[in-house]
């Protein structure tokens, strides 16, 4: 809508608020997940609009850009990488044996969820399908940086497999306060966020403030958690060719509707990276105090170049850890 002179400033920006934020909570949360065409959207609204507020977003077609879009399915993983192993849950498997679990080829044990593989490392020839990374939208990204594709910061640049029914272990926040990125390549998958401000009903779990104590949150004890009655989770659906954007902070969690494959990545920039900072004092502390303090002064220094490199528009490429 363009303003003109008969409506005043305030009407027209409330008028082009209205427009983009259409449902609202009392703080401000929508009440629904806006799902967007990636055209329908520049990079710099995006950043005003839903990385800056902390607003999620579904990008109905954004990752078309990548060569896995339309190619990743469990025939195309099982011939080209069916005796790839991995381990879940304590338990080692190969691409085969957890494609037909989660297609129901087998049935002889239970289907573990989420089956994952650490695409640099486990699966690096998909890499170059997966390129560019941020889609156009998920940068800048410090991760992509080589400051923190060294050691481990939280990141994972991961692919989830999942078969119907399976359901994410619990309501947590990304570690490290990431932002997170869960593009959909096949099968559907149930999500639920919360609004922001709900942790309380959430009940973290004292010692792992970014996980929940509520062990179904499908079938919550109210006796329990009485807190939880306040809660309005806001649940809906990520299919094939869609990417999810989980700001940080926001409380989530998933469920695999059918037979599923999706690639996750994180995403650090000077929004979250004070907050990231302080995650890493609070987690590497545990291990040394001077360990921690090493830590704190790589990743200020890395910040800090990463911010340099920000304003100079150094573009970053390839993929994360
Ligand atoms: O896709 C999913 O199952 C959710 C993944 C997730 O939230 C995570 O790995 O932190
Ligand atoms: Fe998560």
């Amino acid at each position: 809508m363009e303003c003109n002179s008969e409506i005043t400033v305030g009407q027209c920006l409330h008028v082009s608020l209205l427009r983009h934020f259409p449902f609202k909570s009392p703080n401000r949360f929508p009440m629904e997940v806006r799902k967007i065409d990636a055209s329908e959207i520049t990079h710099e609204q995006f950043i005003n609009e839903h990385w800056k507020p902390g607003i999620p977003l579904v990008f109905k077609n954004a990752s078309k850009v990548w060569g896995a879009n339309g190619t990743f399915s469990p025939d195309w993983f099982r011939s080209k990488f069916g005796d790839r192993k991995t381990t879940v849950e304590g338990t080692e498997y190969t691409m085969n044996e957890i494609l037909d679990l989660v297609e129901g080829k087998d049935t002889s044990r239970p289907v573990p969820y989420p089956c994952k593989y650490h695409l640099p490392t486990q699966l690096p020839e998909t890499l170059a399908m997966l390129s560019p990374l941020s889609m156009g939208f998920a940068k800048p990204n410090w991760l992509e940086s080589s400051w923190f594709k060294r050691g481990y910061w939280g990141s994972a640049l991961e692919l989830f497999i999942g078969g119907p029914g399976g359901k994410f272990p619990y309501v947590h926040v990304d570690y490290y306060h990431l932002s997170a990125w869960i593009n959909q390549l096949y099968g559907r998958k149930q999500f639920t966020v919360w609004p922001k401000g709900q942790e309380e009903y959430l009940y973290p779990e004292p010692g792992n403030e970014w996980k929940s104590a509520i062990p179904d949150i499908e079938n919550v004890d109210l006796e329990k958690f009485p807190k939880y009655k306040n809660a309005t989770p806001i649940t809906f659906i990520v299919g094939p060719g869609e990417t999810l954007f989980i700001p940080f902070g926001t409380w989530h969690t998933a469920k695999s509707l059918e037979p599923t494959i999706s690639v996750a990545f994180d995403l650090l920039n000077h929004h979250n990276f004070p907050l990231f900072l302080k995650d890493v004092w609070t987690f590497k502390k545990d291990q040394s105090k001077a360990r921690a303090i090493a830590a704190m002064g790589y990743a200020a220094v890395g910040g800090a170049v990463c911010r340099l490199g920000d304003m100079i528009g150094v573009q970053r490429g390839g993929t994360h850890n």
